[in-house]
């Protein structure tokens, strides 16, 4: 495999750079070539951001896993696809060659197919990190089903809101998942979230951890059984074949929800095309991949980052994508280099969240491990503070290996703006230059862009994007008005990303956070008003507010002012564990508050907003700057939650 539109050098990015933004159809029709169609396009590009509509490559067919899969199998039948590393390093590695890929994603098409799965129906995937998971979403894209992968620390109740909004008809999940010393009980959770579903059909098993499950007859079926029927449908002497579904360049590819900052999560949906061309070109420019490297991206393919840097873009791109199931810091805090060390990983991405919890067990867990085979490093989730980024660079990196800052975000498809590795230059915690096809602008408040700088250079702003590239979200599942008000409302003629960020004289860009109300912690997006709604939810919780607040490890911690009623036991603690217990319920564990402090009132300003801006400096510790409460109800609520600050 040959990748014709590498970029290797700095003259050729901006050479590329100035080619996209100036004739993009021109540019984005030619990379389109190295690409498998069914038909080739009519236009390449149409668009809005008023209505917004976004179409790339009108009139195209082409089936997303005959790129992934079915093009490689002439030449690289039996390289690695996957290789899988197992929770419990003891286990056997699993390694699935292309050919090996192929079969298995036919096979499950075929099952979904004899499960009465057709083009268009939405799959709901809640696995662990198996390569059964792999295959599932293959499986869906060869039929032209429409993915929705759960990430697996949901709770029942966020997976019966998500199976409702993308009446999803179908799911496939695991008996259980192993992550650390923990099994998780899947099944038992989706039987849970399928209490008073109405639209699920059928649930697919596969059988990881041998946990006792409940199947339902009619409803639930074994992976295992359905696997061998298949088996004999798609296979004949030796030749395996299941015709994927010819798909339009624009049919949607996949849904993933994710948190934004009012109301519940949005169900984000990808098409076909253009998202395979962005993650495959960003795969490729982005870590400067050459054939043969083993690619190790650490995140869970419940997350964009694993759809995008897992499966479609190592996978396009014929690369070899390792997946591993279980966690960084079990059986203890070396696993990351050891599966280094033992799979030969030259490129390895992974969250500044993961570096700094690794950074406070020191070095001991490197000692000893081999982690020369390493040549290129990534970042992805949030900014990475200096001192993370300079831990990597040496004791990861020994000082050898660029390390990329990739920005972007589920509605991005992939990323948008970093640096590629070796080839235009890195800045610690800048995520640097915008990817070809990005025109990124700064505006304030009114919209307007911000062109003047600090006496330092520098320009300060809310990060938005001109103009679509191909991986942009087409619409949010079954609300188009939702996307529009989310993301192209705002400002006018601007996708906006919800991020503060700074720009340099070099025209680098350095993401500040999220402006809205949406914290990330550890990397994960968390919306502050479904914390809020999932506290509320307790019986004694009389009314919350909920704000982020710096965290040395996971980034962000969520703090959680809540007026609570009726003291159960008299127990704060208790009552505390409690509400925790609720959070986990309705959200998942990802989103339980670090901190919760009782309250008697709010500050709240006379037409009873909450004053979120006191909330935040008050958590953040910076009670000598609260500025104006004059127009507080009653400012004396001020104090007293000061004086009790955890
Ligand atoms: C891919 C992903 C998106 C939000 C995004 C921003 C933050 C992601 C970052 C970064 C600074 C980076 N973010 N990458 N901030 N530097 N390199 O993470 O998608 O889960 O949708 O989160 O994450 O705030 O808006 P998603």
């Amino acid at each position: 495999m040959s990748y014709p539109y590498q970029i290797t050098s700095l003259e050729q990015y901006k050479a590329d750079y100035k080619k996209s933004v100036e004739e993009p159809e021109a540019f984005w029709g030619n990379i389109a070539e190295n690409f498998q169609w069914r038909k080739k396009w009519n236009k390449v590009l149409d668009w809005n951001f008023r209505e917004p509509k976004v179409e790339w490559f009108q009139g195209a067919k082409l089936n997303i896993t005959e790129n992934c899969i079915d093009r490689h199998l002439a030449t690289m039948g039996d390289k690695p696809a996957i290789i899988w590393e197992p929770n419990n390093p003891e286990e056997r590695v699993r390694i699935v060659t292309y050919n090996r890929l192929h079969k298995r994603v036919c096979q499950f098409a075929q099952v979904l197919k004899n499960n009465g799965v057709k083009k268009g129906d939405r799959v709901c995937i809640y696995m662990g990190m198996v390569p059964e998971l792999a295959y599932a979403v293959l499986g869906c894209a060869r039929i032209g089903a429409i993915h929705s992968v759960i990430f697996g620390g949901f709770s029942a109740q966020s997976i019966a809101d998500r199976l409702y909004d993308a009446q999803a008809e179908f799911i496939v999940t695991c008996d259980g998942a192993y992550r650390g010393n923990k099994d998780i009980p899947l099944k038992s959770v989706i039987d849970d979230a399928l209490i008073g579903n109405r639209t699920v059909k059928k649930v697919i098993v596969y059988t990881r951890t041998r946990t006792p499950v409940s199947m339902l007859k009619g409803r639930d079926v074994w992976w295992e059984d359905e696997m061998e029927h298949a088996e004999h449908q798609v296979e004949q002497n030796g030749v395996v074949s299941f015709p994927a579904e010819e798909m339009d360049a624009e049919d949607p590819l996949f849904i993933l929800y994710t948190s934004g900052s009012t109301g519940k999560p949005k169900g984000v949906v990808h098409s076909s095309a253009g998202y395979m061309l962005w993650t495959n070109y960003t795969f490729v420019n982005v870590f400067q991949y050459k054939p043969g490297d083993v690619h190790f991206c650490t995140a869970d393919i419940g997350w964009i980052t694993g759809h995008s840097y897992i499966l479609y873009g190592p996978l396009s791109a014929g690369g070899t994508s390792l997946m591993f199931e279980g966690i960084p810091t079990w059986p203890d805090a070396g696993r990351f280099w050891d599966i280094v060390d033992k799979h030969k990983v030259n490129i390895l991405y992974t969250a500044p969240t993961a570096i700094r919890s690794l950074m406070g067990f020191g070095l001991e867990p490197l000692k000893g491990k081999d982690l020369s085979s390493l040549k290129i490093l990534g970042t992805v989730g949030e900014p990475i503070n200096e001192e993370a980024w300079h831990w990597y660079d040496e004791h990861v990196g020994k000082g050898k290996c660029p390390i990329v800052d990739t920005w972007w975000q589920t509605e991005t498809g992939g990323c948008l703006i970093s640096n590629m590795a070796g080839v235009t230059p890195a800045k610690p915690s800048w995520a640097t230059l915008p990817m070809p096809g990005v025109q990124p602008i700064l505006v304030d408040e009114k919209g307007e862009e911000v062109t003047e700088a600090d006496e330092d250079g520098i320009i300060k702003g809310n990060l938005c994007i001109k103009a679509p590239w191909p991986a942009i979200l087409r619409t949010t599942y079954g609300d188009h008005e939702r996307c529009r008000q989310n993301y192209f409302a705002t400002y006018e003629n601007l996708y906006f990303t919800g991020d503060g960020a700074l720009k340099d004289a070099d025209g680098n860009f350095r993401i500040t956070g999220r402006v809205d109300d949406v914290l990330n912690v550890s990397g994960h997006r968390i919306g502050t008003a479904e914390v809020e709604n999932a506290l509320n939810m307790h019986a004694g919780v009389v009314e919350s507010a909920v704000v982020g607040y710096p965290h040395d490890v996971k980034g962000q911690g969520i703090y959680a002012y809540v007026i609570y009623g009726h003291m159960h036991n008299n127990d704060e603690e208790l009552t505390r564990k409690d509400i925790l217990q609720t959070v986990t319920r309705v959200i998942g564990p990802i989103a339980k508050p670090d901190k919760i402090q009782f309250v008697s009132g709010l500050p709240k300003t006379r037409s009873g907003k909450i004053m979120r801006r006191i909330l935040r400096k008050i958590a953040e510790g910076e009670t000598g700057s609260l500025g104006d409460t004059s127009t507080l109800l009653d400012p004396a609520v001020v104090d007293e939650i000061v004086k009790g600050k955890l």
